[in-house]
Order: structure tokens, then sequence, then C-alpha cells
């Protein structure tokens, strides 16, 4: 791995990516996003890993997609790299990803937060989509992910102007969960992973898909796969094992099972 750096047991059952590119502020060119890739598809087969965080470093989570890699490309050439299927396997991962962001979250970089299930800002974190100022528009998510977090009015004067939004808007405005002090977002993002690692695998993978559902269908449909789920987790141990120890008063100890 030559631009992300992986440690699988920062904490027991979390792991950590971080984007590694430093002098290009962690501009995501097609190796690194593939080497994410590759990690995420490995830790997901991964039983001693349960939650998956993101991050870059304190200025930069990634300023981008690499425009210099992108400049000259043809819309041919686009089409047949076919860069999608690479972000497309990465939205797939089963488990949950926390985005832990400081600094640029821009382009590509904020739709890379995006992707990922949960935001945790630093307060020096900055996102937008300033694709329009060099001449394109986002094209990975970027025109609906934000907007479904954002509403309509604010991701339309993000993207169509290329402003940024500080970590205190972006709470604001629901695009991410928490703002800490600049040397907490990473501790916060591991005691959130901590939390969501002790409980059971399965309803939490179950959750993630039922909740990424409700972007892609109508409500019937949304509800059809909630409740197939719901049913589902009635055939794990760790069902078993949660409601039992409630009724014990006791700690459950979740096997993913
Ligand atoms: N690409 C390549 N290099 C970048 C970069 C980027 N996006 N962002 C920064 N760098 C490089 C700079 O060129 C510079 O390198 P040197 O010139 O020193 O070699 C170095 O990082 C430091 O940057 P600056 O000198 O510019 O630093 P400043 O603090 O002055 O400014 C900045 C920071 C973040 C405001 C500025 O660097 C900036 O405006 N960067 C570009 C932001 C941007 O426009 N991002 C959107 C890019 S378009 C797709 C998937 C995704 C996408 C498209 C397709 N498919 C799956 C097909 C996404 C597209 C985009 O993200």
């Amino acid at each position: 791995m030559e631009f992300i750096k992986v440690t699988e047991n920062k904490e027991p059952y979390v792991a950590l990516i971080e984007l590694n590119r430093p002098k290009e502020l962690n501009a995501l060119n097609r190796q690194l996003m593939e080497e994410v890739r590759d990690a995420l598809q490995q830790l997901d087969k991964n039983d001693a890993v349960r939650v998956i965080i993101i991050t870059g470093n304190e200025q930069a989570f990634a300023a981008g997609a690499d425009i210099k890699q992108m400049a000259d490309k043809t819309a041919i050439d686009m089409l047949m790299i076919d860069q999608f299927s690479t972000w497309d396997q990465i939205r797939k991962t089963k488990k949950p990803i926390i985005a832990a962001v400081s600094g640029f979250a821009l382009g590509g970089g904020c739709e890379f937060a995006m992707t990922c299930d949960m935001i945790i800002a630093s307060e020096t974190a900055k996102f937008g989509q300033p694709e329009i100022k060099i001449g394109t528009i986002p094209g990975a998510g970027g025109t609906q992910r934000l907007t479904k977090a954002i509403g309509k009015a604010k991701a339309m004067e993000l993207i169509l102007t290329g402003r940024f939004l500080s970590a205190e808007e972006a709470h604001f405005y629901g695009l991410v969960n928490k703002v800490v002090p600049k040397e907490m977002y990473l501790y916060e993002a591991l005691q959130l992973a901590k939390e969501i690692a002790q409980l059971s695998p399965v309803a939490v993978q179950l959750a993630k898909e039922s909740i990424n559902r409700s972007f892609e269908t109508h409500l019937d449909e949304g509800l059809t796969l909630e409740r197939k789920n719901f049913y589902l987790t009635f055939a794990s141990e760790d069902q078993k094992e949660g409601m039992k120890a409630f009724v014990e008063k006791r700690n459950p100890d979740f096997k993913g099972k």
C-alpha cells in the first residue's frame, strides 16, 4: 500500500485507514482509491474487525480527486477508465465506516466522506463541492448525497458557487455527526467506533443496509427490506444473547453469529 496506511487493531474490533498523500492534500488518485477499495474488502471479511474509521491528516481529509490525473482526459477516456466501479465497490462495504475529517474535504473528498456512514469533524474541517470552479460538476454522488444531507437550497448554493461549508455549518445542516476541537477528532471517532463495536455485528450490518436503502428506494420497498432484516436478526445468536442478557440484567456478549 503506497498511499494509505491500514491498522487492523487500532482498538479491539476497530480498524483505521489513513489516507497518506500529505503533500497533495490527500488528492484521491486512482491508485489511492483502489488501495482503499482493496483494504475495505479485506476488512469486511475479517471477523476481528467490526467498525472501520477512515481519516486523513489535520490539514486535509482529501482535497478532491486528483486534478492533475484528470486534467487532459477525454469523456471517452473517463468512461473507459471507469473509476466508478471502484467507488461502487467502496459503497458496498457492509461494516459501518466513520469518516474522521479535519481540514479540507472537497470535491471527491467531500463525496468520499459522505459515502461513509457517519462523519466526525474537527472544528477546522471545510466541506465543499468546488468542481464548478474548474469547469465540471460533482461526479461521485455529490449532487445526490449533499442534497439529501443538507437540503436543496444549501446544496444548490454550495454546488453552484463552489463555496465551502465550515464544520460548524456542516453540523447545523446535518452533514456531520459531531464537531470537536482538532486534537480530538480521531479520538471522538474511535469512541463512536468502540461503542458500535460492542454491539451485535449482525444487527449493525443489517441496520446499515436498511438505512442506506432509504436513499435508494421508495418507502414501501425500504420498509419491506427493513422488515426482512428485522426478522433475520431473530435467526442470530446475538439477538438471543442480547434479549436474554437484558432479562438477566447483565451485559450481553455478542459473537457476530
Ligand atoms: N488534485 C491534485 N492536486 C491537488 C489537489 C487536487 N484536487 N488539491 C491540492 N493539490 C495539490 C496542489 O496542486 C499542491 O501541489 P504542488 O503544487 O505543491 O505540487 C498541493 O496539493 C498543496 O495545495 P495548494 O498549494 O493549492 O494548497 P493551498 O493551501 O493554497 O490550497 C486548496 C488548498 C484545497 C484550497 C487548494 O489546493 C484547492 O483548491 N485544491 C483543489 C480543490 C478542488 O477543486 N477539488 C475538487 C477536484 S474535482 C470521479 C470521482 C470523483 C471525482 C470525479 C470523478 N469518478 C469516480 C469518475 C471528483 C472530482 C473532484 O474532486
